[in-house]
């Protein structure tokens, strides 16, 4: 099976938490702060590896991610940082995010690294919250978590030209004759299930990509062809390569074909309709006379377009077809490519931003309190059930305007303030 797209999760490492740790030695009874960092979590990096040509090998495995940093410890000892973890993806590779279908990462290049998303932050340790006045901080900072998306991976075969045509015209003889692919040619049609690529070189320093994909058109009757799920591998291609049976030997007819596939690109693609196409005429050996030829060949050459008769069988007119290629495709530019769009600020879109507090009296007297602001604090300190913790905590949120979030929301003198674990008594 040919697997071109593929969804995914993706995680990065969450940072390690800081340590709220005291020293404690022999004799000296009450020592100063030694907890230490959190290591980072580990990154999450794509790679383009050259030896991949599909994206079978993520139908089972569809989770990936980087290790947690670990939490800091006692005596000063930073928390080692998570694993990266490498994901090896074929070249052509465009990693988009499921939610926006914002495009993420392109990998064109061969063995090119790219780092999708950084691990979390680890948590510093509470040795680094100590200053003149607090002397012994009970807090310490919390591991921030690593970042997650869902992705879809599609591949999108990068050729400079892509072979399109009815079934059985030819197309899979052809890209064997040119190049070392080794693509299945049959009698019948759809022999090709999948794209396959293969490099014409020509001479030193003269070489190009083919792609061959199946065929577009089934008998009419059938409706649509197999092809047609490719088609967009070929929307980076420099040029086409458009393949008739001149020959017309299942009775169709060349000039209707040629119309009938352009269509489809066109319902395709603006892009792929406009682009350049080379005709080539293909079983030029099975034909008795060349009356038909001329009559294709005027009919297309009236359209703009450039006729090559061929007989792949006979290898006869190919030499000629592929050295003018070449020198044509060197002064098309390749296909612009799509935008990436910044990872972080993708994040920030789907994760969406809410109240800063949000405030709701879950009982007569009784406040609970969430919210962004809220979040934030716990996701960025250790908080433990200790007095001087949470004190520390609800300093924090007061600064914030958590005081004033509350009186908004009608509470009064005596009533019960419940965040996260805690509850307190408000006293304005
Ligand atoms: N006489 C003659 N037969 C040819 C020529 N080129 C290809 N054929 C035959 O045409 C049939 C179909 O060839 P394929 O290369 O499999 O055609 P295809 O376009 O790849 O077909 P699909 O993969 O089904 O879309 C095979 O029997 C080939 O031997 C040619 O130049 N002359
Ligand atoms: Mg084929």
């Amino acid at each position: 099976m040919f697997i071109d797209e593929v969804i995914v999760t993706l995680k990065a490492g969450n940072g390690g938490d800081g340590s709220s740790s005291f020293r404690r030695e022999k004799f000296i009874q009450f020592g100063g702060p030694d907890g230490g960092d959190g290591g980072n979590g580990g990154d999450l990096i794509f790679q383009a590896d050259p030896n991949i040509n599909t994206l079978v090998d993520f139908r089972y495995k569809k989770i990936f991610k980087a290790e947690n940093g670990v939490n800091g410890q006692k005596k000063q000892m930073h928390g080692k940082t998570g694993k990266d973890i490498i994901i090896l993806v074929p070249i052509g590779t465009q990693i988009r995010d499921t939610e926006t279908g914002k495009l993420l990462l392109d990998m064109k290049t061969p063995h090119e690294v790219r780092t999708l998303l950084k691990g979390g932050r680890g948590g510093a340790g509470n040795v680094r919250f100590k200053n003149s006045v607090r002397k012994a901080p009970k807090i310490a900072g919390k591991g921030k978590e690593g970042p997650e998306i869902r992705v879809k991976l599609e591949l999108k075969l990068i050729a400079d030209i892509a072979l399109v045509g009815y079934p059985s015209v030819g197309k899979s003889s052809f890209i064997n004759k040119v190049s070392a692919a080794n693509s299945k040619v049959g009698t019948y049609h759809f022999t090709t299930l999948e794209p396959k690529l293969g490099v014409v070189r020509l001479e030193e320093g003269k070489s190009f990509v083919i792609a061959d994909i199946p065929g577009l058109i089934e008998g009419a009757h059938e409706g649509i062809g197999l092809g047609h799920k490719f088609l967009r591998h070929i929307e980076r291609c420099k040029m086409i390569f458009h393949i008739v049976d001149i020959a017309a030997i299942e009775g169709r007819n060349p000039i209707e074909d040629f119309n009938k596939i352009n269509e489809e690109l066109s319902k395709f693609s603006q892009k792929l309709s406009t682009k350049k196409q080379i005709i080539l005429a293909n079983k030029m050996d099975l034909l008795w006379d060349t009356e038909s030829f001329q009559e294709f060949k005027a009919y297309v050459e009236k359209q703009g377009h450039t006729v090559y008769p061929l007989s792949v069988i006979l290898n006869d007119g190919i030499k000629e077809l592929l050295f003018n290629t070449w020198d044509a495709i060197q002064s098309i530019p390749p296909e612009p490519l799509e935008e990436e769009s910044n990872i972080k600020q993708v994040l920030r879109e789907i994760q969406g931003v809410d109240e800063d507090f949000a405030i709701l009296e879950v009982e007569e007297g009784i406040f609970e309190v969430k919210g962004r602001l809220v979040d934030n604090v716990l996701n960025k300190y250790v908080i433990t059930m200790e007095e001087d913790s949470i004190l520390e905590f609800i300093h924090m949120l007061k600064s914030l305007g958590l005081e004033n979030a509350l009186l908004d929301a009608g509470i009064q003198d005596g009533d019960t303030v419940r965040i996260a674990e805690v509850e307190f008594e408000f006293v304005d």
